[in-house]
């Protein structure tokens, strides 16, 4: 039996409409600059297995405990990416079924607590997450959230907030992890506090579980009761989301993810994400971790140079946040402005920002596309050059110049562009896992 699928023929054929956006997002991406934090390039051979027939199958349940027949072959599958999660991440249990970050998310609060019930974490605008307890999410409309912050001038975690609020407000759970943190968390401190109080610990760790899987970072799974995360940002595996916990809250996890919170898992993407724990197991993947982090503090050095302050100071991860008040451009410009010259991130608000969000006072930068990409230091160097000269660019008649300055960059370093590069990404699965072509 032959692999089937994906044949892009089929599609230019079927719908050639779709086809051309596929053709069109991978142009974009081939030709520009890719500063989102949370993105990166996936493998070929995680495009493969998402592409796959393991997208046709029902599967409610757990490997050996379906709800549906014929689940004999994925289960394989699921079982071999919870075995890898555990040794990957060192942990007691591994669910690999929510769809997303945010669904791991809606699973936790569903295992842990009633609706009412108080949850302490990271306030937005200072760089938690939607999912953490804003107005808008389910966790704030459902839950009474709390949140701590960083300190003013410091930037950093204001770890004595979040002890006073825990021990003022009690709440059932402490959330640490966010979506603009540039620098590590001590996990100890929040376990203490945890601990004190009698709350649950969990930590969403979707965007910095990469720098962890590639041991560049410290782990929280020694500390926390639940590791939420997404297998997309620096872990570089498909869209989508998992769970790492402590063996004593595995059952009740698992339930709320299903039958509590979804249905059917996609197969297809649960494998996906075995292929990715694979790949995440290399030596080139620890390398390209360290890579990523070592780019970060370079582009951060950079962009200072250019006169945007990097909020903390700098980075210890594959982010920055950058204040640019100092150069009296807002956010929502500078992302236009780079946009227009081929350089995409996005606005960001600051701690203590004056701007509403829609507008924001920074952006945030991250370089997990780039250096997959196989980009260095040096061209850290020149991207935050090219990004000084394009937030200036208040009427766009440096947008050309700058945008031949990121062709020179991409066209040195294509996106799914060398073999080589493809071959070092997906080493650990290369010998005994032939790529389909
Ligand atoms: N949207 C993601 C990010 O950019 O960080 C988090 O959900």
């Amino acid at each position: 039996m032959t692999f089937w699928g994906p044949d892009f023929e089929q599609l230019q054929q079927v719908d050639p409409e779709i086809a051309g956006v596929v053709t069109d997002e991978l142009a974009r991406l081939r030709g520009g600059l890719q500063l989102i934090a949370s993105e990166n390039f996936t493998s070929p051979a995680v495009l493969a297995a998402l592409g796959s027939t393991l997208s046709n199958k029902y599967a409610e349940g757990y490997p050996g405990k379906r709800y549906y027949g014929g689940c004999e072959v994925v289960d394989v599958a699921e079982q071999i990416g919870i075995d890898r999660a555990k040794q990957l991440f060192e942990a007691d249990h591994a669910n690999l079924q929510p769809h997303s970050g945010a669904s791991a998310n809606i699973a936790v609060y569903g295992a842990f607590l009633q609706p009412g019930d108080t949850v302490l974490a990271m306030s937005l605008p200072h760089g938690g997450h939607l999912t953490h307890g804003t107005k808008v999410s389910f966790s704030g409309k459902w839950f009474n959230a709390v949140h701590y912050g960083v300190a003013q001038g410091r930037e950093d975690i204001d770890y004595d907030q979040m002890r006073d609020l825990a021990r003022e407000h009690k709440p059932k759970m402490i959330i640490a992890g966010g979506s603009a943190i540039p620098r590590l968390i001590d996990f100890a401190a929040f376990r203490a506090v945890a601990d004190e109080v009698g709350a649950v610990f969990m930590v969403d760790a979707a965007h910095f579980i990469g720098l962890v899987a590639g041991k560049a970072i410290p782990s929280p799974v020694p500390y926390a009761d639940v590791v939420t995360f997404t297998t997309h940002k620096v872990l570089r595996g498909p869209r989508g989301g998992a769970f790492v916990c402590k063996a004593e809250h595995a059952a009740k996890l698992d339930k709320a993810v299903f039958p509590m919170m979804q249905g059917g898992p996609l197969m297809h993407a649960v494998a996906a994400k075995a292929v990715n724990f694979k790949e995440c197991m290399s030596p080139e993947y620890q390398a390209y971790t360290r890579q990523v982090i070592a780019n970060a503090q370079a582009l951060t050095e950079a962009l200072a140079a250019e006169g945007m302050r990097p909020v903390t100071g700098g980075t210890d991860t594959h982010l920055a946040l950058l204040d640019l008040q100092g150069i009296g451009v807002s956010g929502k410009d500078a992302e236009f402005r780079c946009d227009r010259a081929g350089i995409v991130l996005n606005k960001n608000a600051i701690p203590y920002d004056p701007q509403p969000a829609s507008i924001a006072s920074g952006v945030r930068v991250g370089t997990p596309s780039v250096t997959t990409q196989g980009m260095g230091e040096g061209d850290m160097k020149e991207i935050g050059s090219l990004i000084g000269r394009a937030v200036r660019d208040e009427d766009g008649s440096a947008a050309e110049e700058v945008r031949a300055g990121v062709q020179a960059l991409v066209e040195a370093h294509p996106a799914y562009g060398r073999p080589e590069q493809v071959r070092a990404q997906s080493a650990s699965t290369a010998d005994d896992n032939p790529q389909p072509s």
